[in-house]
């Protein structure tokens, strides 16, 4: 972000290298000249298609082009993604279709392919496996990368290397992105954020502390809005506060949010790279406000729990063989219980019923602070679920669960709730993931 005077520099469309402070690169005239004093030794970077079920529609009909582009599941549906001449109108991602038609009368609006969505998300990823094994992929249209001790590979620093990625993905797939490079993993999704779409965004080390006392609470990974009403009414509106806090006093007020606070306020993050592969297990788990021992008051929050496992597997196209729960009693007495199933799975619905029959035995009056469910013995998604000959209610169950999923994709998450979870989401907002 900072301009020096010595900073290393490379054009974004011709590569080449940009020394000096010009505005416009030597040996092409562009404009699109990056540079950074710290260029060349950062190797941490969140890339994040563009508009991307837009952007993958217009590729495939350039008379969309030029024109504001939704994708969504027509009039009772709502916005999946606008392209960024719809956005320019206002529309947003998850606005109900008629508010987005209200606000931009002209937009063409197309029902979403996701087959063909998966299929292009697919193409990226390994063109970014390809670069290093290093990728975390965290949805359809986004991964993190982790370049380090690359560059005797590639002959070049992970900043040239990402950029000659940006423009092959423009020239190969018709699709454009937006990278974030920095030094840790919170800050390159920030950074990714910074100049969408086609965006290249750098933060150092030397800036880290400055840029981050400008931004707002919610740019830190785990605010949500709920939380920063929270922060509000503590008087903390933007991480420059948060900054001047104590640790223990950010502890104290918040729990273990604090510490993420602390830290993040303060550009540390020691989270790596994980590769798919290198998964032992998806799982979740949320602590309540108050010791809880009902199976009434139990069930909706592991039904809500196994909804979040499932979608996790079934974004990262994973499987697992083992359910594992999990209880905290109140006197913080950590219990776990397994159980292995025939086959993988990815469906809610085995996950919850699996963790049902554990949790029931667990249910003798004892008051617990935690419920958490995962699964583990991950495999790839191919084996998962197969037709039951045995059990044909759980394979009826699992075509509805893909029904579910597909209504899920055209109208939302919140559109589609079972009768466990209907009404009680809150209850089971999972806290931790891993
Ligand atoms: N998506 C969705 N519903 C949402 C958010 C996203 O169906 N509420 C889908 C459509 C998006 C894709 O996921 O194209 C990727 O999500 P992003 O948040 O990365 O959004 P975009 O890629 O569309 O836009 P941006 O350029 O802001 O990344
Ligand atoms: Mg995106």
């Amino acid at each position: 972000m900072a301009v020096n005077a010595s900073a290393h520099g490379i054009c974004r469309d011709c590569l080449a290298p940009a020394a000096g402070t010009g505005k416009r690169c030597h040996s092409c005239g562009s404009p699109r000249v990056l540079r950074h004093p710290e260029l060349e030794a950062l190797p941490l970077a969140h890339i994040d298609c563009d508009a991307f079920y837009a952007a993958v529609e217009k590729r495939d009909n350039p008379d969309l082009r030029d024109k504001p582009v939704i994708i969504g599941g027509g009039k009772r549906g709502v916005v999946s993604t606008a392209c960024y001449i719809a956005r320019i109108h206002g529309v947003r991602s998850a606005m109900p279709m008629f508010k987005a038609l209200e606000a931009c009368p002209e937009a063409i609006v197309v029902k979403p392919d996701m087959e063909k969505y998966v299929r292009v998300g697919r193409q990226v990823r390994a063109m970014m496996e390809a670069l290093t094994p290093m990728v975390e992929p965290i949805s359809i249209d986004e991964a993190f990368l982790d370049l380090a001790g690359t560059q005797k590979l590639h002959g070049a620093p992970p900043a040239h290397v990402l950029a000659a990625f940006a423009r092959r993905i423009e020239e190969e797939i018709g699709i454009t992105v937006s990278v974030g490079l920095s030094y840790c993993k919170f800050l390159a999704k920030v950074a990714s954020d910074l100049n969408k779409p086609r965006g290249f965004s750098v933060i150092g080390r030397a800036e880290a502390l400055d840029f981050l006392a400008g931004q707002p609470v919610t740019t830190i990974w785990g605010v949500g809005k709920a939380f920063a009403a929270t922060l509000e009414r503590d008087g903390v509106r933007m991480i420059g506060q948060l900054q001047r806090m104590e640790k223990n006093d950010l502890m104290r007020r918040y729990g273990t949010i604090g510490s993420r606070l602390y830290h993040l306020s303060r550009g540390e993050d020691e989270r790596t790279v994980k590769p798919r592969g290198e998964a032992k297990s998806v799982s979740s788990e949320t602590t309540f406000n108050h010791d809880i021992s009902a199976a009434s008051d139990l069930v909706p929050v592991l039904r809500a729990l196994s909804e979040r496992v499932s979608a996790r597997l079934k974004k990262a196209d994973i499987a697992g063989r083992t359910v594992v729960l999990k209880l905290k009693t109140a006197d913080f007495r950590i219990r776990t219980r397994n159980r292995q199933l025939a086959d993988p799975t990815r469906l809610a619905d085995r996950i919850f019923h699996t963790g049902l029959d554990m949790l029931m035995r667990e249910l003798d009056g004892t008051r617990f602070r935690l419920l958490g469910v995962g699964v583990s013995d991950l495999t790839d998604a191919a084996k998962a679920d197969p037709p039951d000959l045995v059990d044909t209610l759980s394979h009826k169950r699992a075509l509805a669960e893909g029904a579910i999923d597909s209504l899920r994709e055209k109208f939302g998450r919140e559109a589609v709730e079972t009768g466990y979870t209907f009404g009680r989401r809150r209850a089971g907002q999972p806290q931790r993931e891993e």
